[in-house]
Order: structure tokens, then C-alpha cells, then sequence
């Protein structure tokens, strides 16, 4: 489908809101209920990171699970314009100075559409495989080799229990860390600041990989794209 030239501003903005993302749309947006917080497009085709991710969980995912967090959260900053105006990343830093009947769902929602933005955008099908330069140094300086990384990465993406994330980090001091929350739970609300991250919820991978998570981790890495996440980095250090 092609965009005019509205559409692609209008979704190149609701983008940038999140991530800066340097690449251009190349879905439209899809509708989600009116509210401040819109669903950033996916910024590949759904069929781009094939083999490794398939198209219609693709299509599931961005269209219908990270639309209803969307969702979720539009509703629950219903009534509350104070909180309507300020980026998801600030909601989830300050948790707990949220109305207390909204706290959950901004937890459950807020994080989700958090978390997708950032896993969409780390994503490449010309991903880079190996992280060079400050990134690299940095992750040698904590892990020893990146296939040390990768061990310790995937061993996190493993032990989540049921629903979740694994998460390369960087904590108040700007060190580097592996670290896992369940449900959709954002390292922003620990003080922590996500550099990269896995969605090892089911619904990311049991179409093609039915309960082989291992695998799903396996072909993650062939489409993680170290050159957006060092950039990523970088921005977060300077
Ligand atoms: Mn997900």
C-alpha cells in the first residue's frame, strides 16, 4: 500500500516519539481508538525479517497485540490530560506517582507499548550481527567476548517463566546489564534504561516456532541489528 505524504509524516512523527528511528515507513499506520499515545508503524514490510520472523506473527503482533497496548493505555489516561501529554518512558519512570487505580494498567499497557516500540527498531533484515565500536568495547569491558554476551543474554531470555522480557540495560551509572522482567513490565520503572531487548512472550514466536524458544532466540540474533542498537547506545551515553 503506498502512503501519501501526510500519511508518512504523520507516522514517521508517531515513530520518532519513542526512538528516533533514522529509516522510513514502510507500512501505513494502523487504526487504533483516538488518544494521545498512537501506535508506531512498523518500520519494515511484515514479511521483511522472513525466515526468521514470520509474516503473520509479524502482522499479529505490530497490528493486533502492540495495537491493544495502544489501546489499553489511551483508556487509561481517560480523564487524565495531565498525563496524556507526556511520553510513555516518563509515565513508567514515575510508577508510583500515578493515580493508584490507573498504576496497573499503565504498568501492563504503558510497558507494552513501550517495549514493542523499542524491539520493532532494533530489528533489521540487513541487520549488522556483531556490535562494533563503543558498543563492543562496552560489552566486552562486562561480558569478556560477545559470544560471552550472547550466552548470558540468551540464558536470560530462557529463564523467564511464562510471559516476558530479557533485556540488555543501562542502570543509573550508565553500566551495562542482562536482566529479565515478567508480563510487560519496563526496566524504566527500576531506574534502568533499556538498550536492547527480546519479547519472549509466546505470541512472538509459537506460529513458526510452536514452543522451541531456543530456536526463536537463535534466529533473533540474525535479524538484531547492531548497528541501530550501537547508535541507540550512543545517543543514551552522550
Ligand atoms: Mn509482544
Amino acid at each position: 500500500m503506498k502512503m501519501t505524504r501526510r500519511q508518512a509524516i504523520q507516522t514517521a512523527v508517531a515513530a520518532s516519539a519513542l526512538y528516533a528511528t533514522g529509516v522510513s515507513a514502510a507500512e501505513p499506520a494502523v487504526q487504533v481508538a483516538p488518544g494521545p499515545f498512537k501506535l508506531p508503524p512498523l518500520p519494515y514490510a511484515y514479511d521483511a525479517l522472513e525466515p526468521h520472523l514470520d509474516t503473520v506473527t509479524m502482522q499479529l503482533h505490530h497490528d493486533k497485540h502492540h495495537a491493544a497496548y495502544v489501546d489499553g493505555l489511551n483508556q487509561a489516561v481517560a480523564g487524565h490530560p495531565d498525563l496524556a501529554g507526556k511520553p510513555v518512558e516518563d509515565l513508567l519512570r514515575n510508577l508510583n506517582s500515578l493515580p493508584a487505580n490507573i498504576r496497573p494498567a499503565v504498568r501492563n499497557f504503558g510497558g507494552g507499548h513501550a517495549n514493542h516500540s523499542l524491539y520493532w527498531l532494533e530489528l533489521s533484515k540487513d541487520a549488522i550481527k556483531h556490535p562494533t565500536g563503543e558498543m563492543n568495547m562496552a560489552l566486552e569491558k562486562k561480558f569478556g567476548t560477545y559470544a560471552q554476551f550472547q550466552q548470558a543474554f540468551s540464558a536470560a531470555a530462557m529463564s523467564v517463566f511464562g510471559s516476558g522480557w530479557a533485556w540488555l540495560t543501562l542502570d543509573a551509572s550508565k553500566q551495562l546489564r542482562v536482566e529479565t522482567t515478567p508480563n510487560q513490565d519496563s526496566p524504566l520503572s527500576q531506574g534502568r534504561t533499556p538498550v536492547m531487548c527480546i519479547d519472549v512472550w509466546e505470541h512472538a514466536y509459537y506460529l513458526k516456532y510452536q514452543n522451541r524458544r531456543p530456536q526463536y532466540i537463535q534466529h533473533f540474533y540474525q535479524v538484531l541489528n547492531w548497528a541501530w542498537v550501537g547508535d541507540h547506545y550512543h545517543k543514551l551515553m552522550a
